[in-house]
């Protein structure tokens, strides 16, 4: 039998992305390193399906009918360049194959170069959704050849999850843009969950409020402004009680979080190209601090602090916090999408934020109900510099600003950390600041490097001896 499209890579999103691929009504070869892999897969989710199984690459490529549609679905970076090493001699000019992992934008782009020497079709992939989205419908952000594209197309836009405005899947550019939506996606979807891991602090630490009454705020604000995935998951999470202990399991996890590829990436990046994400930096700062749990542990004892209880009345500060999560979280994707655009900019992809956002409303990790919102205002405003700036999300900030200030000062009283929380303010009031305190690192920097500096009252550049006279 000859194989529609093939799936290289079967751990979660290779097996679930194949049998997705399959329930569309195509043959999908696939193939695994590890050859048990392949044959547990076949024994247990594949009877009666029409996938073929094989044990060798050359196998695999044998099973596919020409031109070659396949996804590699394995761990980013070296794994990658390890199956492409022995995959492009196999394959043909006209083949396409398509990275679905999370590789970073640089090796998609010398992956590029290298497939081109074979006239492979290459197109970097960000999936997301997870291994539920990888089977019911992921959000699919396609970039690199744009004729390999058109030659996939139809197998991605049917296995991609279904928003209010169509398939959740698109081309958005050359080289890694794909990849690059994608890392900043993750950006982005780290901001979100460190902004609900604060308000969640905050409810049970600061107001000492029990996993359900916690999970009812956050059953009441996923059903308003709030509605999204993440806030979902959060519910579902504080009702889950631990059958051998009673107690909430939330509470028995232990509280270090890891943090490798595409959230750091994203920050590395937006620092490289000078785009300020400060939301998404202390969210991956955050997951960093978390890891250090014994020296936090022995900290806990030598520096003293507030004893983290918040006194203010329980539904007044539920009221501010709800405004200032609908902030912090809107300050996380301002600051994504103002990275997408300046990384297109400088890296040429020509991105569309109003088509990024149209991606991003259904089957990944950051769906959300405001992401309607967002691709309206990008499709009236396509080169709008930070959503705040439109009328629907200056009035979120208009309206929860005092609230925020509120939160804020009750979680520093009490001794909370709200490092989101925290960046977004200050990336708001620096932003919305028409003069900004940096004539003063100007000065130091004149005066300890002779760098010059530029003044406001007249053209030119100067230099002072700030020691003479
Ligand atoms: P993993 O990221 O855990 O990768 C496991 C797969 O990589 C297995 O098939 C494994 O084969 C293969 N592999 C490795 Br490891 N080294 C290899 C090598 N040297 N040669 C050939 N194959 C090798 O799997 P995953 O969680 O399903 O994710 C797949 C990709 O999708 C990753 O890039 C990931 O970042 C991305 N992604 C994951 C999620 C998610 O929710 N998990 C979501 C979105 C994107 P083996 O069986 O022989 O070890």
């Amino acid at each position: 039998m000859s194989a529609d499209f093939g799936v290289i890579g079967l751990a979660v999103m290779g097996q679930n992305l194949a049998l997705n691929v399959e329930s569309r009504d195509y043959t999908v070869a696939v193939y695994n390193r590890t050859r048990f892999r392949t044959d547990e897969f076949m024994r247990d989710k594949c009877e009666g399906k029409r996938v073929v199984p094989t044990h060798s690459l050359k196998e695999f490529v044998e099973a596919l009918s020409v031109p070659r549609k396949m996804i590699l679905m394995v761990k980013a970076g070296p794994a990658t360049d390890a199956v492409l090493e022995q995959l492009f001699p196999l394959l043909s000019s006209g083949d396409v194959v398509i990275d679905g992992g999370n590789a970073h934008y640089s090796d998609t782009e010398k992956r590029i170069q290298q497939a081109g020497k074979h006239g492979i079709h290459y197109l970097g992939t960000g999936i997301s959704g997870g291994e539920d989205g990888a089977l019911h419908g992921p959000a699919i952000m396609a970039g690199g050849d744009r004729e390999g594209y058109e030659q996939v197309e139809e197998i991605l836009v049917k296995i991609a999850a279904v928003g209010p405005e169509g398939p959740c899947c698109a081309y958005f550019g050359p080289g890694s843009s794909g990849h690059y939506v994608k890392m900043v996606h993750n950006g982005i979807e780290y901001a979100i969950m460190e902004t609900i891991a604060e308000a969640y602090d905050l409810m049970s630490r600061g107001l000492k409020m029990t996993a359900q009454k916690m999970a009812s705020v956050f059953a009441e604000w996923n059903n308003g402004d709030l509605s999204s995935y993440l806030f979902e998951i959060t519910e579902k999470i504080l009702r889950r009680v631990d059958p051998d202990t009673g107690k909430p399991l939330v509470d028995l996890i232990l509280d270090r979080a890891a943090q490798k590829g595409t959230g750091k990436w994203s920050t590395q990046s937006a620092l490289d190209i000078g785009s300020p994400a400060p939301t998404i930096a202390m969210s991956v700062f955050a997951r960093v601090i978390s890891a250090l749990k014994e020296e936090r542990v022995e900290a806990q004892d030598v520096l003293s602090g507030p004893d983290n209880k918040i006194s203010a009345d329980r539904d007044e500060f539920l009221r501010d916090l709800f405004g200032t999560v609908k902030i912090t979280v809107l300050a996380a994707y301002a600051q994504g999408f103002r990275q997408l655009q300046d990384a297109s900019r400088e890296r040429g992809y020509n991105l569309d934020s109003a088509e990024v956002a149209r991606v991003w409303m259904a089957g990944c990790i950051i769906r959300a109900r405001t992401l309607t919102q967002m691709a309206q205002v990008f499709r009236e405003e396509p080169d709008l510099p930070l959503v705040f700036l439109a009328t629907p999300f200056r009035e979120v900030w208009d309206k929860g600003q005092s609230g925020l200030r509120r939160v804020l000062a009750q979680a520093h009283a009490s001794g909370i950390p709200i490092p989101a929380i925290d960046s977004a303010i200050d990336f708001l009031d620096a932003y919305r600041s028409a003069r900004l305190p940096a004539n003063m690192i100007q000065a130091q920097r004149d005066f300890f490097g002779a760098h010059t500096y530029k003044r406001i009252d007249k053209d030119g550049v100067f230099h002072t001896k700030w020691e003479e006279g």
